[in-house]
C-alpha cells in the first residue's frame, strides 16, 4: 500500500485543485489531504470563503481523496508522514523546495501548477464583474 499525502486550503474548489489531487493520487493507492484549518489559514494570511467543515465535506466527496486530516501548523508534516506511513509527499511547484526537509522521510514531488486558474483569480474576476454590473446599472438609471 503506497500512501500519498498533500496539504492545502482548497477553497472555492476549482479544476486546478482537482488536477493536483488527481495527479497526486496517481502516485499511490491512497491519498491523504492535510486541509488547512480556518485558524491555520490566518497564519498563512489567507481567509477561505468556505469553512473548514465545508471544505472538508467537499474534499471527502472527491474520488481521488481517501482521507482528510486537519492542517493546523507548519510543523506537523514530519509527524504526519510518520503517523500515516506516507511514502510520497506531493505539492504544486509554487512550493518547490520548501518541503525538501521531508526527503529523509518520504519521496518529495512538486507538480507543475495548473496555469490560468486560482482561488484568487475567481474572487478577482467575480468582483470585477460585479463592479461592471454596478457601473452599467448606474449608467442606465
Ligand atoms: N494548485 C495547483 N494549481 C492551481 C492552484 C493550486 O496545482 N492553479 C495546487 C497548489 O500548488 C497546492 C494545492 O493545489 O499544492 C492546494 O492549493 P492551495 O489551496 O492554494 O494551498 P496553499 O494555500 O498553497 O497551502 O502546508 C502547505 C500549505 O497548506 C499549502
Amino acid at each position: 500500500m503506497t500512501t500519498v499525502i498533500t496539504y492545502g486550503t482548497f477553497d472555492l474548489l476549482h479544476w486546478g485543485h482537482i488536477r493536483l489531487l488527481e495527479r497526486a493520487a496517481a502516485f499511490g493507492d491512497q491519498l491523504i489531504v492535510g486541509l488547512s484549518t480556518d485558524e491555520f489559514n490566518a497564519v498563512k494570511h489567507k481567509e477561505a470563503y468556505h469553512s473548514y467543515e465545508h471544505r472538508k465535506y467537499i474534499l471527502e466527496a472527491i474520488r481521488y481523496v481517501d482521507k482528510v486530516i486537519p492542517e493546523t501548523d507548519w510543523d506537523q508534516k514530519i509527524r504526519d508522514v510518520q503517523k500515516y506511513h506516507a511514502d510520497v509527499f506531493v505539492m504544486g511547484d509554487d512550493w518547490a523546495g520548501k518541503f525538501d526537509f521531508l526527503k529523509p522521510y518520504c519521496k518529495v514531488i512538486y507538480l507543475p501548477r495548473t496555469k490560468g486558474i486560482s482561488t484568487t483569480k475567481i474572487k478577482t474576476d467575480l468582483s470585477e464583474e460585479e463592479q461592471e454590473a454596478i457601473v452599467k446599472n448606474e449608467n442606465e438609471d
